[in-house]
């Protein structure tokens, strides 16, 4: 019996890596396999090899996965397994800087239960198009680190010693890029990789400054020391099967003060008596912070109850 973990996989052919080795075999699965655990990027699976030919016999247990529920179906599909890290892949130019998806992110990372990361990449091209500084403190305040990089440059000593930084916190890890499309998520990849691997990555649309959608599945690549898995940028960040309890526990840093509202159905609208958040005194930075994540929390929760409760499981 071998071990391999999967790198890329397909309906029922999977490229795997045999573990302790560089090798890379195209495996294929038992149908039961398939059917019972539905095998992703990152899965460990054992290997039998018949006549050159390998097959997938089992795939074991994950330590914790990438998901979505679908609301429509009751189904849970699964991107990616046995990640120790995600980087939440931003732009500093184009596509335009949205904290509110960063936000999104974030609630997810703190559902799959995955520590998490935020980078800054296309430092080489950022021109104050937002207030850096002040992102950067609220994420740190969120307890998230942060890098500034630019994986097309390497002119700039800096933002070369913060990509060093960032690849000496990655060994030993599996990590994933996880962002819109056009951010620079291959390329950053490549970038990490110090040039062994050269993924494909596009130039943006023109027209709309969007990114062209050019990864289509996750795949893994061994960066020498550490694993990084590239993802396509995510269409839709849709949060319908988030529940509002549920959601409250996404997030962390302000469900420790809405007990602190007078009435517990609070809705924390500007106007609302008794609204913890009202009294709080806007020239600190601190409740800036605080007040900005209750936008996309409310923005978020107004989404979450568009669905209506006999839909959601
Ligand atoms: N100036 C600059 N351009 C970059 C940087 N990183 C990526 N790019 C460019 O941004 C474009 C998109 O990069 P990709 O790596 O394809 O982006 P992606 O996030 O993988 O996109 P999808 O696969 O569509 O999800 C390409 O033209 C890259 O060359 C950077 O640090 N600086
Ligand atoms: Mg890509
Ligand atoms: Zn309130």
């Amino acid at each position: 019996m071998i071990k391999a973990k999967i790198y890329r996989s397909s309906k029922r052919v999977f490229e795997c890596q045999i573990e302790g080795t560089k090798e890379l075999v195209s495996a294929t699965a038992l149908r039961e396999v398939v059917k019972r655990s539905h095998p992703v990027v990152g899965d460990y699976v054992h290997l039998n090899k018949n006549n050159d030919e390998y097959e997938i016999t089992e795939a074991l247990e994950r330590s914790n996965s990438i998901f979505r529920r679908i609301v429509r179906t009751n189904k849970t599909k699964h991107i990616a397994a046995n990640v120790d890290l995600i980087l939440i892949t931003a732009s500093v130019s184009k596509p335009d800087y949205k904290p509110f998806l960063i936000d999104r992110y974030l609630l997810r990372a703190t559902q799959w239960e995955i520590p998490v990361i935020v980078i800054f990449n296309k430092m080489d091209e950022f021109d104050n198009q937002f207030d850096l500084e002040y992102e950067k403190k609220k994420l740190h305040s969120l307890g998230v680190t942060t890098f500034e990089v630019s994986s097309k440059f390497k002119e700039n000593e800096t933002l070369n010693k913060n990509m060093d930084e960032l690849i000496a916190l990655l060994q030993g890890k599996t990590a994933i890029c996880l962002g819109q499309s056009g951010v620079g998520k291959s390329k950053l990849i490549s970038a990490l990789s110090k040039g062994e691997i050269e993924l494909l990555s596009s130039r943006l649309s023109k027209k709309v400054d969007k990114g062209a959608h050019t990864t289509t599945w996750a795949q893994v690549v061994d960066c020498n020391g550490f694993e990084m898995i590239d993802s396509p940028g995510i269409r839709s960040l849709a949060i319908q099967d988030i529940s509002t309890d549920e959601l409250d526990h996404l997030f962390p840093d302000l469900n420790i003060h809405f007990h602190k509202c007078k009435f517990n159905n609070c809705t924390h609208e500007d106007h609302i008596k008794g609204c913890y958040f009202n009294t709080l005194d806007m020239d600190l930075l601190e409740n800036q912070i605080i007040m900005d994540r209750l936008i996309s929390y409310m923005k978020i929760k107004d989404e979450v109850e568009s669905v209506p409760e006999w839909d959601k499981d």
